[in-house]
């Protein structure tokens, strides 16, 4: 059954409201468009030099006071974030609908990723362990401590405009450090609600001090200060391996950490004892899933040669029944591309894959009639005989490549042999198939799995990946380090003074 939806700008406005967004701009700052219809949502102020400085400054101030406030309490903190976002939920999912297009379920599902990585914090902060170390002199003890580092810049894509900043600024927070977001150009919306939610948590917990989460509205500009400015130890940036290039350099040339989160080009491999329809399941979930606009969205298939053609046609199958619309339906699987720019680079990489020899079927733009501003496609199955340079390119759309390999090692070679090092996965119920893909000589990702797709990870794991991907781990695991200080101390209790190395230095 279709539901009747406001047009996206009037919901956008309800919602913003109810989220507690209300002073935006009528008009003449910038103009936010949503995915559904193409149209202006609404306008919002970019923040100019000053602003930028003022936010800076305070954050550095913030620095101050936070870092000394005792872990488990800013776990409270995060603590309270959660349960406003468990409020709030319904309406953020709504609006990451608006702004980027995602299915209901999928926006619900990024919230919820919010709402995990919130209780993975709360925990940790009661968990920032050190080390004692065994010292080498006697009378002496060794430890190592972890200490706030200071403000982090979140530089986040509009993919997941919410979730990248939680799964940053949730431990950023814990660990002592000020959270300073800027989001995308393209979704500014989302990040300014979940900041008013944030507000409501703070006003709960009271004494926080002034500027210790902001969000800093610009383009290109406003995250190349962020990254240039020495104040800012930390840059976690996501987005694509062009930005990763330009943004980098900045930090590293100041010595500043940078946590990168880039391209992925991530393939499955199926293998001849694969559960077919669990893999077929797995392969529409990642490839069409989010319009192939996630990171880890599925961008190749390598399918074994005596199975090629009837996954393949399978894959085609499913793409022509997926339902295309309005990403507020319930019925809907696949919403639109984010712009004009989105549907270009998909139709671009198409034309690369039949000038190299493949074959393209789907791909052809839907709804014209009715979102004549709007980009909805049908997803794209691109069958090449054999590895082609177009193999090596991300797009950011969903276009999904299939070829065939003869034995298991050339497999593993094809998924490797790109520039991006995201995420992986095999279709298998052969163990040294498995083993072996999990190995030192297996998947050079930083997700590799095993019978599910490459997308979809859970906040508990360290997500990120290798070369191009940029090397970045955040979220689970032990990522909440790059947040912090080590510090190694060691106290002579002695009354010598004994050097280590058994260095001599009499006076
Ligand atoms: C991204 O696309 O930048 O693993 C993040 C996933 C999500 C996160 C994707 N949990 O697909």
């Amino acid at each position: 059954m279709t539901q009747a939806f406001p047009t996206p700008a009037a919901h956008a406005r309800e919602v913003l409201a109810k989220l507690g967004v209300l002073a935006l701009p009528a008009d003449g700052g910038q103009p936010v468009r949503g995915p559904i219809d193409g149209a202006i949502l609404t306008h919002v102020a970019y923040d100019d030099a000053r602003e930028i400085e003022a936010k800076v400054a305070a954050a550095c101030r913030a620095f101050e006071a936070w870092r000394v406030v005792p872990a488990p309490r800013r776990g409270e903190l995060v603590r309270l974030f959660g349960e406003e976002l468990r409020a709030a939920k319904p309406d953020l999912a709504a609006l990451v609908s608006l702004e980027a297009g995602k299915i209901a379920s999928e926006a619900a599902g990024e919230v919820q990723e919010m709402i995990d990585i919130c209780d993975f914090a709360v925990g940790l902060s009661r968990q920032l362990h050190g080390l004692t170390i065994a010292s080498e002199r006697p009378g002496h003890a060794m430890r190592e401590t972890w200490h706030p580092l200071g403000p982090v810049a979140v530089i986040s894509a509009f993919n997941f405009p919410v979730a990248v900043w939680a799964w940053n600024a949730c431990l950023a927070l814990v660990c002592g450090d000020p959270v300073i977001w800027k989001p995308s150009e393209k979704t500014p919306l989302t990040a300014l609600a979940t900041h008013a939610v944030l507000q409501r948590a703070l006003a709960r917990f009271e004494d926080a001090p002034e500027g210790l989460a902001c969000v800093v509205l610009g383009g290109r500009d406003a995250g190349e200060r962020l990254a240039r400015d020495p104040r800012i130890p930390l840059v976690s940036a996501t987005g694509s391996t062009r930005m990763g290039k330009a943004l980098a350099p900045l930090v590293a040339e100041r010595f500043g950490r940078s946590i990168l989160e880039l391209g992925g080009n991530n393939a499955m491999i199926v293998a001849p004892s694969a559960d077919l329809s669990l893999a077929l399941r797995a392969i529409v979930f990642s490839a069409a899933g989010t319009a192939g606009q996630r990171c880890t969205s599925l961008r190749r298939l390598i399918v074994h040669e005596s199975l090629v053609d009837k996954v393949s046609g399978a894959v085609e199958a499913a793409f022509q029944r997926l339902p295309v619309g309005d990403p507020r339906q319930a019925k809907t699987l696949l919403g639109p591309l984010i712009d004009r720019a989105a549907y270009e680079a998909f139709v671009e990489a198409m034309n690369q894959v039949r000038a190299e020899g493949g074959s393209v079927s789907g791909g052809e733009r839907l709804l014209i009639d009715e979102h004549p501003d709007a980009f909805y496609v049908r997803p794209a199955l691109a069958r090449l005989p054999a590895p082609a340079p177009c193999l090596r390119r991300e797009t950011f759309a969903p276009l999904l490549h299939v070829v065939p390999y003869t034995d298991f090692d050339e497999a593993v070679a094809i998924q490797n042999d790109v520039p991006q090092g995201l995420s992986s996965c095999v279709m298998t119920n052969d163990v040294r198939e498995a083993e072996g893909f999990l190995s030192a000589a297996g998947s050079d990702c930083g997700i590799a799995n095993v019978n599910i797709g490459p997308s979809g990870a859970e906040i508990g794991g360290a997500f990120g990946g290798e070369k191009e991907t940029g090397g970045g781990r955040e979220s689970g695991s032990d990522s909440w380090k790059q947040y912090m200080r080590r510090q190694t101390a060691t106290v002579n209790y002695s009354g010598a003074l004994p050097l280590a190395q058994g260095v001599r230095f009499d006076l």
